[in-house]
């Protein structure tokens, strides 16, 4: 987006302006207002003739000019109708020398999940990464996925979806558990018998498809540090939004699924960047808001970690972003990183 074109919609974000002024304000003439006007307009944006000077009445649906159009976080917007993936993008913009950007997409062709896992992205969804450079430390940088999870969470939740986070990256939508019989009341007293039990219609998916849950979205952050610092951080968010089942892999699941209607896209993303940004300048609070959200919590886990399994109760996260598991020996293992599994309770 030029510079004239975002001081003008961020001129009339506010309300009417008219020609004469806007000119003004943006050091260019009243014909190149009025050009400006007219290829918005060509772009699917009302924009009325007032008394008052231009009003804005419509705003297309999904776009770069409209998730910035009165936004209230610190990002510009890039967006792509289709790209193969917008954390790759994001990695360009930061070699560049970038920072606060979000890069938005209708499409991904060659999307990235962890651990050179894909992720399906299909027209109709929202695919973002956000790239920052935030003054803290590489240890650090789990908060940001963590914040990221929460941000989309709470956007869903507003939507009218009943979203929640699995740890460390996972955003599910619940639905009823599955009727299990509770052995001799139901404490957690360990049988390794039952934890191999899974229903293998909904996890079987890498992480996708988790009990308790559909997969609504995951989280790739990405970062490079320096000895002290992070030099470049990129939260990359895949939400399936607008998105049919057929297009999905099982065990997921789309915002416009479980509303029965697609969702507004540009509310939506929107919400997600003012919450992240939000986020991002306390991250003090992020802990809270992840808790508040949880899924994990509470739940009989099995974590796979680089350093082997750990199978327990999630008791608690702790910053920036490890996950306390109580082990059937009582011991508290702390772990940083790893897929994370919900167990059928015993
Ligand atoms: C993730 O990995 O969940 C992180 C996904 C991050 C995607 C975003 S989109 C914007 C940005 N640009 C990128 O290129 N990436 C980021 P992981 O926990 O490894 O889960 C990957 C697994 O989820 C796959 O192996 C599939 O089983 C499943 N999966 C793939 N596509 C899915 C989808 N659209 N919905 C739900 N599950 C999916």
């Amino acid at each position: 987006m030029t510079d004239t074109r975002r001081a003008l919609l961020d001129a009339l974000a506010a309300g009417p302006v008219a020609g004469p002024a806007l000119a003004e304000r943006l050091g260019v003439s009243r014909a190149a207002v009025w050009k400006q006007v007219e290829a918005l307009r060509e772009e699917g944006w009302g924009i009325e003739s007032t008394d008052d000077g231009y009003r804005v009445t419509d705003v297309p649906e999904f776009g770069g000019a409209a998730i910035e159009f009165g936004l209230d976080a610190g990002f510009a917007v890039e967006f792509h109708d289709s790209i193969g993936s917008t954390n790759e993008r994001a990695r360009e913009l930061a070699t560049e020398g970038h920072e606060d950007v979000a890069v938005v997409a209708d499409e991904q062709t060659a999307g990235r999940g962890r651990l050179d896992r894909g992720w399906t992205g299909p027209p109709g969804g929202i695919y973002t990464s956000l790239l920052l450079r935030p003054d803290v430390p590489p240890a650090h940088a789990p908060i940001y996925t963590l914040a990221a999870a929460v941000a989309v969470t709470r956007a869903a939740r507003e939507a009218g979806v009943d979203a929640r986070i699995k740890w460390p990256n996972d955003v599910l939508v619940s639905r009823a558990e599955p009727e299990v019989p509770l052995a001799g009341g139901g404490e957690a007293a360990g049988d390794p018998a039952n934890e191999s039990q899974s229903d293998s219609s909904d996890d079987v998916l890498g992480g996708s498809g988790e009990r308790g849950g559909k997969k609504l979205c995951g989280i790739l952050t990405e970062m490079e540090g320096e000895a002290d610092r992070v030099a470049w951080l990129i939260a990359g968010i895949g939400i399936n939004a607008n998105v049919a089942a057929d297009s999905l892999p099982e065990g997921a699941t789309s915002l416009q699924i479980e509303r029965g209607e697609p969702v507004d896209r540009r509310a939506f993303t929107q919400r997600l960047l003012e919450t992240f940004d939000d986020l991002r300048s306390d991250p003090d609070s992020v802990l809270d808001a992840w808790r508040e959200h949880a899924a994990t919590l509470g739940q009989r886990v099995r974590v796979d970690t680089p350093g082997g399994e750990i199978v327990g109760e999630a008791v608690d996260v702790t910053f920036p972003g490890a996950l306390l598991v109580e082990t059937d020996d009582g011991e508290r293992e702390r772990v940083t990183a790893g897929d994370c599994e919900h167990l059928r309770p015993i």
